[in-house]
């Protein structure tokens, strides 16, 4: 029987240069908790992957520990990556952008899977989370907003909600998709900014 490979430990942030590609042919990463964090709910850990503007990482599975998983600055592609054991979050965005996740999972996560800390959209299409909190946060006590989309996915054993904003511009769409053990799909949205079909 085939034998998996041992994971790489990444001691420092692996950096994905602007307009680049990060293939990780589906290779699994884990983080130095000395270096980069233990994966815990502890604040200001560092991420396994920094995306500068318009990167794509792709083919990679982040093992336990995750640390602060993935930060993108600006747009960034994510594309069949999945997060074995969320730590602190899977993925936050740094600076205003675009960030398109396609294919992947996310797994164990206390508490966020993507955090939102800029202006911006967020599309997920074709994902699988399970045993999370919240799916998408819009960063709380902010006001900018954030657009948020889960098309195609399957989502089950949620603690909070899919997807929480606390600005009143923020809009929320969801599409196709399978739930269970979700106490509610959309929290702190003005009225008429969601929809789901
Ligand atoms: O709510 O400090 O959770 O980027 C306050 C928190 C929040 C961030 C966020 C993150 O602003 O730490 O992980
Ligand atoms: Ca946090
Ligand atoms: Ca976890
Ligand atoms: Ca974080």
């Amino acid at each position: 029987a085939p034998v998996a490979a041992a994971p790489t430990v990444v001691n420092s942030t692996i950096v994905v240069p602007k307009g680049t590609t990060y293939d990780g042919q589906g290779k699994t990463f884990v983080a130095n908790p000395s270096t980069l964090g233990d994966g815990s709910q502890a604040e200001n850990q560092k991420p396994v992957f920094r995306l500068e503007a318009g990167a794509t990482l792709k083919n990679v599975n982040i093992g336990s520990p995750a640390a602060d998983g993935v930060h993108c600055y600006g747009n960034c592609n994510i594309s069949n990556v999945v997060w074995e054991d969320v730590g602190e979050d899977a993925l936050t965005l740094k600076s205003a952008g675009t960030v398109n996740i396609t294919g992947g999972a996310a797994y164990k996560a206390y508490d966020k899977v993507f955090q939102m800390n800029a202006a911006g959209t967020i599309n997920i299409k074709n994902f699988r989370a399970d045993d999370i909190g919240k799916l998408v946060r819009q960063n709380g006590g902010t006001s900018f907003a954030v657009n948020m989309t889960l098309d195609n996915s399957n989502i089950s054993n949620v603690k909070d909600s899919i997807m929480r904003t606390d600005s009143s511009s923020s809009q929320g769409k969801i599409t196709n998709t399978r739930y269970s053990k979700v106490p509610t799909l959309f929290k702190g949205f003005a009225s008429g900014k969601t929809s789901q079909s």
